[in-house]
């Protein structure tokens, strides 16, 4: 039995609970005053206010410095498995290519599953490893990971065991979404219809009875999968017991968030083109509202409507989307900034959407999320006095040490 204490947190901010904060409960932080927290074998015993102190003897002690302390951040969506990079797309760009334009021309994903087939499992996962670790410096603790640029069955189960590979070996926790259906790929082109149907048909069975996924996701976007093509995917993941994500309005708005309501998918992502009615069936299945506010960023795009979805009582939770074509970056400490300066979100609400909503969309809600007894003590001690600090300050790590299970990592 290992005991650790962390002393002089001068405020320890956190969401409460195990389930999706929305409307009224998005904003609903604790904040105390002067506190500890008490780890026993890496789960937190109890938590102080106000200068007390648990009693008994500690291995360890921390002196958190009178700052801020929150739950470790959980970037719940990511496509962080993946070959080479695509920086010469910023010549595409400043030519006036667009995302679709560039993926019409067979490169953007396309080109990334082509570096992805030929690179090796061993080089996937040193890779994306030193990603891991990159994230942990900058306060996540808990991440999802997709796969999607193998389009085959032997390079998405590939990516797949990666990922299951990294959630058993390094500190991050790693939740395991197959997106099988991120692109058509060559050997396809022109047979979209076929190509779900291999899906369907033998390629998600086999994720599944290999038990390398938890969730499902698709990509229902113009040029890419429709509606109906998205339905019967989901609908088949649905079956063989995937819970459901669904990539929906990024760009344009086809049935998507309808979707996602409908069959009660835990998320939806993107959402930049949302309609009204979108959010209504997102409201009424319960769907999480997956934001990623530093992709809108870099394509130069609006912003997801999130207030509005607070408003209507959609769970928000905010990602980074850290990819090599729409957002190359995976510093979740921007993305909260965005959340504040661009979706006009409160710092409690940004807090609850990098924490407990992206923990309870990643199946892990139960976990981590939250400061609480009983959670694994997984938490962020800031360069900051407050988290409006963390909102205010960009460009700039502010994470301090990072505790994952009760050990130090960062
Ligand atoms: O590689 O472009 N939007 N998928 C959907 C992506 C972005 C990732 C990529
Ligand atoms: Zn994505």
């Amino acid at each position: 039995m290992k005991r650790t204490l962390i002393r002089n947190i001068g405020i320890l901010q956190t969401p409460t609970g195990s389930y999706s904060h929305k409307g009224s409960k998005q904003g609903a932080n604790e904040k105390y005053s002067n506190a500890c927290i008490a780890i026993e074998d890496g789960k937190i015993e109890q938590i102080t206010e106000d200068g007390k102190v648990p009693e008994g003897s500690f291995d360890e002690t921390i002196d958190a410095g009178g700052k801020l302390v929150t739950p470790g951040l959980v970037d719940g969506h990511t496509h962080l498995i993946f070959g080479g990079y695509r920086q010469h797309e910023i010549a595409m760009k400043l030519a006036g290519a667009d995302y679709l334009d560039i993926l019409r021309a067979g490169g953007g994903i396309l080109d990334t599953v082509r570096k992805t087939r030929e690179a090796s499992f061993d080089e996937l996962y040193e890779k994306s490893c030193a990603f891991l670790d990159e994230m942990l410096a900058f306060g996540v603790t808990t991440c999802e990971a997709k796969s999607g640029y193998g389009l085959d069955e032997e390079n998405e189960i590939k990516m797949l065991k990666v990922i299951n590979a990294l959630g058993e070996n390094h500190p991050m926790d790693v939740a395991a979404t197959f997106m099988g259906a991120h692109a058509i790929p060559p050997e396809y082109e022109d047979r979209g219809d076929e190509y779900i149907d291999m899906m369907c048909e033998v390629l998600m069975p086999e994720v599944q009875r290999q038990g390398l996924a938890e969730f499902c996701d698709i990509f229902c976007e113009d040029s890419v999968f429709n509606a109906e093509q998205s339905r019967k995917y989901l609908e088949k993941a649905r079956d063989l017991g995937f819970a459901l994500k669904i990539h929906a309005d990024e760009i344009e708005a086809i049935g998507g968030s309808q979707l996602a309501g409908e069959l009660g998918a835990v998320s939806a992502e993107h959402l930049i083109a949302i309609e009204e009615d979108g959010m209504d069936a997102m409201a009424e299945g319960g769907t999480t509202a997956m934001l990623l506010p530093a992709t809108s960023f870099y394509l130069g795009k609006t912003y997801a409507p999130a207030r509005t979805m607070v408003e209507k009582g959609i769970p928000v939770a905010i990602a980074s989307d850290f990819n090599p074509g729409s957002c190359p970056s995976l510093n979740l400490q921007f993305a909260i900034n965005l959340g504040c300066l661009k979706y006009k979100l409160t710092p409690e609400e940004v807090l609850t959407a990098v924490t407990i909503n992206p923990a309870c969309a990643c199946g892990k809600g139960d976990l981590t999320g939250t400061l609480e007894v009983g959670k694994q003590a997984d938490l962020v001690i800031w360069n900051a006095p407050d988290f409006e600090m963390v909102c205010y300050r960009f460009g700039s790590n502010l994470a301090g040490r990072v505790m994952k299970k009760g050990e130090i990592v960062v």
